[in-house]
């Protein structure tokens, strides 16, 4: 980002630590309350947990069908406390849906496009050249199935891949595409985590914003992450912040396992800090001892201080 804006961070990074107390419950409407701030903080909220699994059927040659419906539009969102942002979505979010998937599955992602212009979904993953989302593009109004084995298991991404491609992911069209091995890892609770930025002046060349799933400071204002003390919790982590070539988490007063792009049932890496570059991505595991509160952010400073923040708050 720009010193520009430092007048938006100082709106932004208001929360004295004051501001850490108890756990709100979801927003609701109230009257009065402006719908899309409504939306957007319900959208972050139920992000963190929420994995779309898609409608599961078998073929006749007995392997799984994994079916999932996905609309590109552009919808106005909010990103901070009043601030609007005209994103380009898939399912009216920033992040779209997080799609969960066995290795092994076939994978039938129903894409329309509702827009004003020609989007795309690119996964990673192996596919075959023409589900691979870069010549294909698809009109307004059009329709077009991506389809493939998902494979290998793991922690990705998928986004549009229209060109300018970093304006369409800037606007917002991207999500989490995450594959389970066959032999599913530890049970245990999980969340995802989608580091982001949000070019809010609209300049093309940097963000206003940082957040993790769509709205500043929301897991530290709003609703701090309740976990039990000793618990063990596994984050997907996802870097998609356009613009800016890295951005990073740090854990205070605990370390994590780390699983680079999830291909991996090892950890690579046992740390308090992880740095990642556009689009890439990794599994922590961790937990807390003791209860308290325990603050996340990005070890990017500068991000955590312009909505990259976040708070675990542990009971007994
Ligand atoms: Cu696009």
């Amino acid at each position: 980002m720009r010193l520009g804006a430092a007048p938006l961070a100082a709106a932004v990074s208001l929360l004295g630590f004051a501001a850490m107390g108890g756990c709100a419950p979801p927003s609701t409407p109230t009257a009065g309350e402006d719908p899309i701030s409504v939306a957007s903080k319900a959208h972050t909220d139920s992000f963190l947990t929420h994995f779309d699994t898609g409608k599961v059927s078998t073929l006749p040659d007995g392997r799984t069908l994994r079916e999932f419906w996905v609309e590109a539009k552009h919808q106005e969102i909010e990103v901070a406390p009043g601030v609007r942002f005209p994103a380009w979505t898939y399912n009216g979010g920033v992040p779209g849906p997080t799609l969960r998937a066995t290795e092994g599955d076939v994978v039938r992602v129903h894409f329309h496009n509702s827009a004003t212009m020609p989007h795309s979904m690119h996964f990673h993953g192996f596919h075959k050249a023409s589900m691979d989302g870069v010549f294909e593009q698809i009109r307004p109004d059009q329709d077009f199935d991506y389809e493939f084995v998902a494979e290998p298991f793991g922690l990705h991404v998928y986004h549009c891949h229209t060109m300018p491609v970093k304006m369409h992911i800037a606007r917002g069209l991207y999500g989490v595409f995450l594959i389970d091995p066959k032999t599913p890892r530890p049970p245990m609770r999980e969340m995802v985590m989608v580091m982001n930025g949000f070019d809010t002046d609209l300049n093309g060349e940097d963000n206003e914003f940082y957040t993790v799933n769509g709205y500043a400071n929301y897991y530290f204002k709003d609703r701090p992450i309740q976990l039990k003390a000793g618990e063990k919790v596994r984050i997907y982590l996802v870097n998609m912040t356009e613009f800016d070539l890295v951005n990073s988490m740090h854990t205070h007063a605990t370390f994590f396992d780390v699983y680079r792009t999830g291909t991996r049932l090892t950890p690579d890496e046992f740390t308090d800090t992880i740095v990642m570059g556009q689009g890439e991505r990794a599994i922590l595991e961790l937990s807390y001892k003791d209860p308290g509160k325990y603050l996340f952010h990005a070890h990017v400073n500068e991000f955590a201080e312009l909505g990259w923040l976040g708070v675990f708050e542990v009971t007994p």
